[in-house]
């Protein structure tokens, strides 16, 4: 037993060793593409080898990048090996005979993570059979089909049909907020960079349907938000059980109880949101479907119109008896703001676009933490790309000042970061790995705007560092690069071990507030950059969750575009 135990030390400190100096994208990169390989030993030269035929074919020279990165305590040293553009599997090697994990080279890299992050949300569809067809390892039977009981709350009894939609994350619980903001997310990737998003055939039953999965998948969860919007407009924040289950309990033998609770108009206004999207988006697909989103969009916005202030008051805090996810946010007005700008491109509406003009210098357009609760740069983005006429000029032009600033921003914190992520201390919180992809995304847009491929760059390190180009060397989506996240925090773990399966799953990433007791445990002294284990249990840094996902499949589909 001794044996097996040292055997298996030294085997870990071996890969680690071998492993650990060297990050590359695990994916790879586009024959044109930006390519950088961090080294955290000092090294002045290094060579790409072919993984076939073991010949090294480039020769390249170190810099010194970052001493003493803030974020991960590494002393970087960075090879740019850009002008190799050669297509083919490779991996790297040092003059000490280290070697880095393979990456390839090529036009078609990032097609697989499209269709597996997208699969994903298909995994996490709820009140349906799997198939195993579709859903491999992960088929189980229709989960969460009885109604929902009001919660007491509510002002409301007896009981209400709200099945369908997907599972928020880890947990079986659907939050109106989260869910309304992912797919808002993934239309705007949808409108912004169509190309990539068109495929049909990524093996969902939808698939060869003539409508694009992406747009199929995207509808199970709108089904079910229309479920939960009440005679007045106002949305049910969320519909769970009273605390979570355990983690290794299926979803089709999850029976308990589940509550509807509170309408909040944060809720609210993401649906307005996501509503008129949606209402523009499917209208040449499903004209009914189409309709029937416009007109709860607009219901919404009435309810919004007669509660200006935020209900509740403070934001939404769970009831005493409820302690599952909270989606709590303490100021409305950017997800008001966002809905005034897609119903205003819907409907053309003049009192739309004066909402925009008379609350946008209220807002902080492009702040740094873009995510869930901070959703004003989309609005931002999607009022600059897609409005026209005289009457939005002058706010277009206030956008794109703001816009320029932010990439500036954002150019700078990317060049003073030892992994050209936009995460310094203080910033990897919760889901830090989306932040970094969220704050990259304006700079997509921003180099069209501004006819700068730097900033597309920028955005493209953030995809880069999730895929193994960090301080860990280690890929945050499952599946994907050959050390990779696989003891996810998600409840359909309890179906299969086998993340091999269905990989495309990002994780939350480092966190350094520790929000759970593996992390404080064992990372009370570790910089920021570093604070992720790649545990079940550690559900403040490797849990999955919906809307890090829309983000993911957004940046893959924006890639598999780009060809
Ligand atoms: O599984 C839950 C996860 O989905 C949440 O993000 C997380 C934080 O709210 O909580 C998890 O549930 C844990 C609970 O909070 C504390 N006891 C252990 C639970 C995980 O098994
Ligand atoms: O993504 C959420 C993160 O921003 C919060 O800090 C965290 C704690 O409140 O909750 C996260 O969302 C979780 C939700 O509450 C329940 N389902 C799992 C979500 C991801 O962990
Ligand atoms: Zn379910």
């Amino acid at each position: 037993m001794k044996k097996i135990i040292y055997a298996l030390i030294y085997i870990f400190i071996l890969t680690n060793f071998i492993y650990a100096q060297i990050a590359v994208n695990q994916i790879g990169y586009f024959p044109k593409s930006q390519k950088y390989v961090f080294f955290t030993t000092p090294v002045e030269s290094y060579s790409i080898v072919n993984d076939k035929t073991y010949e090294s074919v480039y020769q390249g020279k170190t810099e010194l990048w970052k001493s003493n990165d803030p974020s991960t305590g590494h002393t970087v040293y960075r090879g740019d090996f850009s002008d190799f553009i050669k297509k083919g599997t490779y991996y790297i090697q040092t003059e000490n005979i280290e070697k880095s994990i393979k990456f390839s080279i090529g036009n078609f890299v990032y097609d697989e993570l499209y269709n597996k992050s997208l699969k994903s949300f298909y995994i996490q569809r709820c009140g349906i059979k799997l198939e195993s067809k579709f859903a491999g390892e992960f088929a189980h039977d229709a989960c969460h089909l009885n109604d929902g009981f009001y919660h007491s709350l509510t002002g409301k009894t007896g009981t209400r049909k709200v099945v369908g939609g997907w599972h928020d994350a880890g947990d079986y619980g659907k939050y109106i907020v989260n869910g309304a903001y992912s797919v808002a997310v993934m239309l705007t990737g949808y409108e912004l960079f169509p190309a990539g998003f068109q495929s049909d055939n990524i093996g969902i039953p939808e698939s060869g349907n003539n409508i694009p999965d992406y747009l199929d998948e995207c509808q199970f969860e709108l089904k079910w938000m229309l479920t939960m919007q009440d005679e007045d407009g106002g949305l049910f924040h969320k519909v769970t059980e009273k605390a979570f289950q355990t983690l290794d309990l299926k979803p089709n033998e999850d029976k308990k109880q589940q509550f509807i609770v509170i309408k909040t108009t944060t809720a609210t206004a993401d649906f307005a949101i996501v509503m008129a999207q949606a209402g523009r988006i499917y209208k040449q697909y499903d004209k009914k479907f189409a309709k029937k989103c416009k007109k709860s969009a607009l219901k919404a916005w009435e309810y919004l119109e007669n509660n200006p202030t935020i209900i509740p008051e403070g934001g939404f805090k769970n009831p005493e008896d409820i302690h599952t996810g909270q989606y709590g946010d303490l100021d409305d007005s950017d997800e008001r703001f966002w809905a005034a700008v897609e119903l205003y491109r819907t409907f053309k509406k003049k009192k739309f676009n004066n909402y925009i003009l008379q609350n946008i210098k209220k807002l902080k357009l492009c702040p740094e933490e873009i995510t869930w609760l901070q959703v004003s740069a989309f609005a931002a983005i999607n009022y600059l790309k897609f409005t026209k006429g005289s009457e939005c000029e002058e706010t277009k032009n206030y956008i794109k000042q703001e816009l320029h600033k932010f990439c500036e921003k954002m150019l700078a914190k990317r060049n003073n970061n030892g992994y050209q992520v936009l995460l310094n201390p203080g910033d990897y919180k919760w889901g830090s790995l989306q932040l970094a992809l969220n704050a990259g995304f304006p700079l997509l847009v921003g180099a069209q705007e501004f006819n700068d491929d730097r900033y597309k760059e920028v955005a493209l390190d953030q995809l880069n560092y999730v895929l193994g180009a960090n301080g860990m060397n280690f890929s945050f989506v499952t599946g994907f690069g050959e050390k990779s996240a696989t003891n996810v925090h998600n409840r359909i773990c309890s179906l299969t071990d086998n993340w091999d399966i269905y990989p495309g799953f990002l994780v939350g990433g480092p966190n350094e507030d520790l929000q759970d007791d593996i992390l404080k445990e064992q990372f009370i002294n570790t910089t920021p950059g570093l604070c992720y284990i790649d545990t079940r249990d550690s559900y403040a840094s490797n849990e999955t969750c919906i809307n890090w996902n829309a983000i993911l499949v957004v940046y893959a589909g924006y890639m598999k575009g780009m060809h």
